[in-house]
């Protein structure tokens, strides 16, 4: 222990008083040392928690917090307040202290005693939406980094659109080692940095220790010359020297680069026997190593305990940003009244109903007067051409597969480093890193990001579709080449369990239109839902057109509706999602032929219907004696429509490589297997 001579001689000397960004090395050990001590307190109090980050990043968050981050406690959703990112969210204390000695009311003193327990806001790892003054919910390594990410974007855009009176703020990250040996990491960073993204600062905790001990163990990266070949600013200081701290940010500031500093750490800073080692990184550090603590902190207040006048210091930090406040709103009132209510509603994350509205509206129209068999991804890019006009606030991109996506519009110009107004953005092959930033971006707010890939690679990014579906966030992933449907790429490229594992995800949306007229009624879904994210399933095949006449009415709201009646009683339902569903209608009418009446319904999203009233759900059903699901996937999660004892006729294998008529015959996926196993079921 090295720290334990300079801490103890610090400990009794007579805060200053005043201007707290000028606060004297005394007062700044003493503000620190409160983060350091709700964090052991609040972890021992849990039984449960990590102490090591919060104690030893406490002198880099004590500087942010009291020099620089720009925001107001009294309005945690101010829109220009710069952003602080967590990333090593499993120091959840340290954000959790901050938020209480700032000054947020909700983070009562109370709220640390509850530590990690039921109700409370202080959860295990920081939530997004549960606790007012965390930007986005942490925890998985990694994630946190490339959300902020998406946040320098959606700022450096807004500010592009709206000026930077209204848009101006930086987005501040603290990392782990973890957070950076994560892969995302590096298509978080290479983004960017390719993006010159500046004003993103990232604050490595570079402690040299995680879970299993030493780094050594397992990494001997250079992160900064990493970042540097990334394009970033890079620099090495020593995390426990507020000055050094303050100066490497400022300079940041200046930089025409997004900055990494690393800031060396000693991880449990102040425990006599357990700093500097893995044994305080996840566990609480006992009753003898807290008052070894408290002793070397010189830190003499019981448990839960800050003094009134570092208390007071803390809370003077939370007012520093009133005027930056008070102008902000000054300006946002100087705005012109149209650009104010925009930027404001763009900000509450309306969209323009009627817009959207008649965006569909006109699309539907279109295709009822001529219709268009293709696939649908290709109906996606004609209801984006009417869509991306009428929303200001959708952000395409596509993960180097834009052409096959077809998510970027005839008029949507590229967002790059010398033009932030672009409104495309070629993310790179990198889906994890994209996903993750649109989390970003949705939380920052102003934007509704949608982006694509290929559906089977749904799996390199499902940690951030997780992560916005537990956030309930606005981002719609654009998912192309939905199946053995694309033909000759093979089996390595054509998803089969990719459904039925997105369909798992609680709060997500999974839609699988059929043809021109749903899939652009699911992108009205889709963008209408504030409560969370939506993948888009498209065909890379054209499908023929299903809806022919102009329904005004969103036949896919419900999550699926019968698109062909049974002639008289139905004998056999036949439910089918995109590609299938013209499977479907061939077989009702081969089975016609033979006089057995089957009625088919369209199912383009599992859980809207799911969700609909029992009444509605019931009808859409129906009580066929046979019900047959036809899906080119696996049957996992269909039992919930047709029954364990239902038929389903689908994948069970990996698929292959060859024309996509020749794999359907293959793989018995054809409208002849559907009659057959119906008139099989009926004792035919
Ligand atoms: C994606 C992911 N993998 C694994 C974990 C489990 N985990 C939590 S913290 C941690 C190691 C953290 O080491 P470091 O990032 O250096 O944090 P520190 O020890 O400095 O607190 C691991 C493996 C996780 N939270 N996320």
């Amino acid at each position: 222990m090295t720290n334990r001579t300079s801490l103890a001689a610090v400990a009794t000397a007579t805060p200053s008083s005043g201007n707290p960004a000028q606060q004297s090395r005394t007062q700044h050990d003493r503000m620190a040392n409160a983060i350091r001590a709700l964090a052991m307190d609040a972890v021992e109090q849990a039984k449960s928690g990590h102490p090591g980050l919060p104690m030893g990043a406490a002198d880099i968050a004590t500087v942010l917090f009291t020099q620089f981050l720009k925001f107001d406690p009294a309005d945690p959703a101010w829109p220009d307040r710069d952003r602080f990112v967590l990333s090593a969210g499993h120091g959840s204390m340290l954000i959790y202290a901050l938020l209480h000695l700032v000054g947020y009311e909700a983070m009562t003193i109370d709220q640390l005693k509850r530590f990690r327990q039921l109700g409370s806001i202080t959860a295990g790892h920081p939530e997004y939406g549960h606790t007012p003054g965390v930007e986005t919910t942490t925890g998985p390594l990694g994630q946190g980094i490339a959300n902020a990410v998406g946040m320098a974007i959606a700022e450096r855009h807004l500010a592009a659109e709206f000026g930077n009176g209204l848009v101006d703020h930086h987005t501040y990250v603290l990392a782990s080692d973890g957070d950076l040996m994560e892969g995302i990491s590096q298509e978080a960073i290479a983004l960017a940095g390719h993006l010159k993204l500046n004003r993103l600062i990232v604050l490595f905790d570079d402690n040299g220790i995680s879970i299993d001990g030493p780094l050594s163990l397992a990494d001997s990266v250079d992160q900064v010359k990493r970042f540097e070949s990334a394009g970033w600013a890079a620099t090495r200081i020593d995390g426990h020297d507020p000055a050094a701290i303050a100066a490497a940010i400022e300079k940041a500031k200046t930089s025409g680069r997004p900055t990494m500093i690393a800031c060396k750490t000693t991880i449990g800073f102040g425990a006599p026997t357990k700093a500097g080692t893995e044994k305080c990184h996840g566990s609480p550090l006992g009753g003898d190593e807290i008052k070894g603590a408290r002793e070397a902190l010189g830190w003499s207040e019981p448990p839960f305990v800050v003094p009134d006048d570092i208390l007071a210091a803390w809370r003077a930090a939370g007012q520093r940003s009133k005027e930056a406040y008070r102008a902000w709103q000054t300006r946002l009132k100087a705005t012109p009244a149209e650009q104010r209510a925009e930027f404001e509603r763009r900000m509450r994350g309306d969209v323009p109903t009627d817009r959207l509205a008649g965006a569909v509206t006109a699309v539907k129209e279109k295709l009822a007067a001529t219709p268009k068999d293709i696939a649908t991804r290709a109906a996606s890019e004609f209801a984006l051409e009417s869509l991306v006009p009428a929303l200001p606030e959708m952000l395409g991109g596509s993960a180097d597969l834009t052409g096959s996506n077809n998510t970027r519009t005839k008029n949507m110009t590229v967002l790059s480093a010398s033009d932030y107004g672009g409104r495309f953005i070629h993310y790179g092959i990198r889906e994890h890193g994209m996903a993750a930033a649109m989390n970003g971006m949705a939380v920052h707010g102003g934007i509704i990001p949608y982006s694509g890939t290929f559906l089977v690679f749904s799996d390199y990014c499902r940690p951030s579709i997780r992560l916005a579906a537990l956030m309930g966030q606005r981002v719609i992933h654009v998912m192309t080449h939905d199946s053995i449907g694309l033909g000759e790429d093979g089996p390595t490229h054509q998803p089969v369990e990719h459904l039925a594992a997105l369909r798992a995800i609680p709060n997500l949306l999974v839609f699988r239109p059929a043809d021109a007229v749903e899939t652009v009624e699911c992108w009205q879904l889709a963008l209408e839902r504030r409560s969370g994210p939506s993948v888009l399933a498209l065909t890379r095949q054209n499908l023929k057109q299903q809806r022919l006449t102009l329904d005004a009415e969103n036949r896919c709201a419900n999550g699926a509706y019968e698109l062909a009646a049974a002639d008289g009683k139905a004998d056999v339902s036949i439910f089918a999602t995109g590609s299938e569903v013209e499977i479907a209608v061939a077989a009702r009418a081969l089975l016609a032929a033979r006089g057995v009446p089957a009625r088919v319904v369209s199912v383009p999203s599992f859980e809207l219907l799911f969700a609909a009233p029992e009444a509605t759900r019931k009808a859409i059903v129906g009580d066929a004696r046979v019900k047959i699901g036809v899906e080119a996937a696996v049957r996992q999660g269909w039992d919930a429509i047709i029954g364990a004892d239902g038929v389903f006729v689908g994948m069970s294998t990996f698929g292959a490589s060859a024309p996509y008529k020749d794999l359907y015959a293959h793989f018995g996926i054809t409208a002849e297997a559907v009659a057959q196993a119906a008139v099989k079921r009926l004792g035919g």
